[in-house]
């Protein structure tokens, strides 16, 4: 499934998108009150078990690579192709991935400065966060650092796993996974809180392609690991 909301500035439809954001995690949070107060013994529970489905959280600053990287994963995972970035996502996309028996919905929300103040909307009931930062812009890291920080100190995100992504690693300046897990302090979030993950990861280079081709099936294997990894992840939490 992919939701791909209008991403050029609309503010109204990020709103009515934050409150369909807001219907949905009542709705989960009511059906999982309901599930409790089934009696156990109840033949329709096998019917309603949401136990195979995980929430995954993507965030990052902007320009990270979070539409990239995605796109290369839904492509790969679909066999589909799909259409590189030129702009910020102004709002947020969800996809939905299987892998054996369970679900995974992907939510993936813009980085921009003006979309960032609604990540605080989207925590609620998160199996994963991946956050994903440019290693090779070393100037944004202090304020990935803050962003992640803030994020942490929201008593919804207490002991979700973490997964970091350190995107870019085709730059020839980008810091390696465990120089970024230096930069972003993940050495003093206490382990038994959190568990925390650095991979690396790039969508570039792209294979050269005639001018009028706008549409890629191709991805970096790098890309494969970071599916694997979410799916890894998200299960045991
Ligand atoms: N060199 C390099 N550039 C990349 C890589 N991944 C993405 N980019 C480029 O980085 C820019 C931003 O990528 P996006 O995928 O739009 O970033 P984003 O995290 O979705 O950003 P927002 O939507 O603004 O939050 C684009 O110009 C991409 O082409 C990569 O692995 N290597
Ligand atoms: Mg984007």
């Amino acid at each position: 499934m992919v939701m791909n909301m209008p991403r050029y500035g609309k503010k109204t439809m990020f709103c009515v998108g934050c409150a369909c954001v807001g219907a949905y995690v009542a709705y989960q949070y009511w059906r999982r009150r309901e599930l409790k107060s089934i009696d156990e013994g109840f033949e329709e529970v096998s019917k309603i078990d949401d136990s195979n489905e995980r929430r995954v959280l993507l965030l990052g600053l902007d320009g990270a690579g979070k539409t990239s990287v995605m796109n290369q994963a839904i492509a790969a995972a679909n066999g589909t192709s799909y259409i590189v970035p030129t702009a910020s996502t102004h709002g947020f996309r969800v996809f939905r991935l299987q892998n054996g028996p369970y679900v995974f919905d992907i939510w993936e929300i813009g980085g921009a400065e003006d979309t960032r103040k609604y990540w605080s909307h989207f925590l609620q009931d998160t199996d994963l966060l991946v956050f994903m930062v440019d290693a090779s812009d070393t100037n944004k890291l202090s304020v990935a650092v803050s962003a992640l920080k803030q994020l942490l100190g929201d008593s919804r995100m207490d002991t979700v796993p973490i997964l970091v992504i350190a995107n870019k690693q085709d730059s020839p300046n980008a810091l390696r996974p465990d120089q970024v897990k230096e930069a972003l302090d993940l050495r003093s979030i206490p382990a038994n809180k959190h568990k925390i993950e650095v991979i690396g990861c790039q969508t570039r280079p792209l294979p050269e392609v005639s001018q009028d081709v706008n549409e890629h099936s191709w991805h970096h294997p790098s890309v494969d690991v970071v599916r694997k990894k979410i799916f890894a992840m998200a299960v045991s939490s």
